[in-house]
């Protein structure tokens, strides 16, 4: 049995044990609050939902899904994780945002994270992308850009928390994000989109674009740092790798370096720039670099006439980027040309090493239907592209759009799926991957328009999941959402493995421990106020249903640090600490520790209580705060 096959067996395993669990001693449970199904209802259920059993998206109330989602939130700046096929949404990870439930954004350990951005409280997440082992997910994290705010952040699968995030610098919004495949995700890769003067000092002007750039950014995946940037002719928007490790490739739709709308759609042809990975890092090496703005953050000169770079012309305004799972394509996205351009990978040796022109590098050039955006892999040699004009998926044959290319009478398109409305990413299960397995593919519709109740003016997008197991595409399931998920990734369960408990020792939040080993406490024992001039660190335990301070004092105008450590063991019994009037709020995780800073600027009486339901006496959770005049 494969490593990945136990890990499925298990997960159903513990399911079973679970469902016995609650059959039986939920009520009892200490700390355990959940009501438990009865088996009336469980049949209730069932019954009320005999009609989706044939729904190959249907999945049993208490079972589990095949696969874990991950979507961007779009400009809600955070990422979700949903279960795949019942489309049930699990959880919500905050990362650009900021959220009230968790306190990320609010909390100390939250603000050392988002480092020199800990003020910003907005966002627009679009690629999450997990990291990779020879082409494969590895469950270790998952990646997504802010585009609004120019960063990059990093989730780590252990606890689905962010634990990285760093603004990029030299660039203006970072948009396509990607990471490298083979042998591993050493880099995550990602495009600024915006051109920008270099230097952005304010001393160029707005009338003279000769010095604006868009730049290519190449970050350690482990070390969350610039490791260089590569600078190109006209801007960049989405991007892909290779399963060779060799090559990057990006999406041009404004190679006219155009500031306005009818400049930038002018040219007939725009560019897809392949990135050479090996030459980018020879000149690194060798020297050959260049610093701007006042950072010292490499930028490589990888415009036309490089030998880091070449440019590939495709029509028009080109959008999407995709590897085809077996290695041997990059796609590039048509949008303003009803065309996907099939670069063969294959070629790209000859094409830097001179042998042949980059148009010869294009195998096909298939005509879908309009405005296609992105497209997706099944395992069978199949492309999916969304067509945001026609509101189409259509399903095409790589191999033989190449056959038609090449003279032969050969029909490439299997099938136009209607989809409602607008689809803009679409994704398959793993597709990738080279574990692409030909099962799901979701089209993230940007309009909804009559699918769902109306909810006023502002309406959901609807995130359609289509079963293509079989050889047509069929839609079983619409899926409000909102705003906006951008862009997802469907990732086999027997890839993850997240922990049930915080271990104490974890790095997200080690410097608070040092903090109060500083001031001589050890968070799993004690409860103590320690004072520091007109700074108060507040150090309690949690252990359903009470906090370890009832109470504790302070002077009015003191800087409060208060932390919280979760000595619960039990799977699921989150604390929150929330001061009531003060914008404090936070989650503490089972054997977590949390703290969050604030000033005491109210007299009196401020009481504390537990924000997450963790005990039937939850309500009773809370202690007073006495704020000395
Ligand atoms: S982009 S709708 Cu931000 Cu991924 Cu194509
Ligand atoms: Cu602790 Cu609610």
């Amino acid at each position: 049995m494969s490593n990945e096959d136990k890990r499925s067996n298990e997960l159903e395993l513990e399911n079973k044990e679970r469902r016995k669990f609650f059959g039986k001693t939920a009520l009892l449970g200490a700390g355990a609050i959940a009501a438990p199904m009865t088996a009336t209802m469980f049949a209730s259920m069932a019954k009320a939902n005999a009609a989706e059993a044939g729904n190959s998206a249907f999945v049993h109330p208490g079972d589990l899904d095949e696969y874990y989602g991950f979507w961007s939130g779009g400009h809600s700046g955070e990422v979700r994780i949903m279960g795949l096929p019942s489309m049930r949404e699990l959880m919500r990870i905050p990362v650009f945002n900021t959220d009230s439930a968790t306190g990320w954004g609010l909390t100390d350990e939250s603000k050392r994270i988002k480092g020199d951005s800990a003020h910003l409280h907005a966002g627009d997440s679009h690629h999450p992308h997990m990291s990779m082992t020879d082409g494969r997910y590895n469950g270790k994290y998952v990646f997504i850009n802010d585009k609004a705010n120019s960063r990059v952040a990093r989730i780590r699968c252990d606890v689905m928390k962010t634990d990285k995030m760093i603004t990029i610098p030299n660039v203006q919004a970072i948009h396509g994000l990607r990471v490298q495949k083979v042998p591993h995700t050493k880099y995550v890769i990602c495009n600024g989109e915006f051109e920008i003067p270099m230097n952005n000092d304010g001393k160029s002007s707005m009338e003279d674009v000769s010095t604006y750039r868009s730049l290519f950014n190449v970050i350690d995946a482990e070390k969350m740092e610039v490791t260089f940037q590569v600078m190109v002719d006209g801007n960049l928007d989405n991007t892909d790798a290779d399963y060779d490790g060799k090559y990057f490739a990006s999406t041009c739709y404004n190679s006219e370096m155009g500031m306005n709308l009818g400049e930038m759609i002018s040219a007939e042809r725009d560019h897809v720039v392949v990135f050479n990975l090996a030459r980018c890092e020879a000149a690194l090496k060798a020297g050959k670099f260049k610093t701007y703005n006042g950072n010292n953050v490499p930028v490589l000169d990888g415009r036309k006439g490089s030998d880091l770079t070449r440019y590939i012309p495709v029509p028009k305004s080109p959008h999407g980027m995709n590897t085809s799972p077996n290695g041997k394509y990059f796609v590039a996205n048509g949008k303003l040309s009803p065309t996907v351009s099939i670069i063969a990978i294959d070629k790209l040796d000859a094409l830097f090493s001179d042998k042949i022109k980059p148009r010869d590098t294009i195998v096909a050039e298939p005509e879908l239907g309009l405005g296609p955006l992105h497209t997706a892999f099944d395992n069978k040699g199949n492309a999916y592209t969304t067509l945001f004009l026609d509101s189409q998926i259509a399903k095409w044959n790589v191999e033989d759009a190449i056959k038609a290319h090449n003279g032969e009478k050969v029909n490439y398109i299997r099938q136009k799926l209607d989809v409602h409305y607008q689809p803009g990413h679409n994704h398959t299960s793993q597709g990738e991957t080279r574990d692409a397995d030909g099962k799901w593919l979701i089209s993230l519709c940007k309009f909804s328009k009559d699918r769902f109740l109306p909810v006023g003016p502002l309406r959901p997008e609807n995130d359609q999941l289509i079963d293509i197991s079989g050889d047509e595409m069929k839609l079983v399931h619409d899926g409000p959402t909102y705003a906006e998920p951008h862009d997802c990734m469907i990732v086999h369960r027997s890839r993850m493995k997240p922990n049930k408990l915080w271990t104490r020792d974890d790095p997200i939040f080690a410097p608070t421990v040092a903090m109060a080993k500083k001031d001589g406490v050890t968070l799993e024992t004690d409860n103590k106020v320690i004072r520091d001039g007109n700074k108060v660190r507040v150090y309690m335990t949690s252990v359903a249903p009470t906090f370890g301070m009832s109470e504790f004092k302070v002077k009015l105008g003191d800087e409060v640090t208060v932390v919280v450590t979760n000595l619960d063991q039990v799977e699921d019994v989150t604390h929150g600490f929330c001061m009531t009037n003060h914008g404090v709020q936070m989650e503490v995780g089972p054997q977590a520790t949390s703290s969050i800073t604030f000033t005491a600027n109210k007299p009196g009486v401020q009481w504390y209580y537990c924000n997450w339901f963790c005990h039937a006496l939850h309500m009773e959770m809370r202690g007073r705060m006495f704020v000395e005049a």
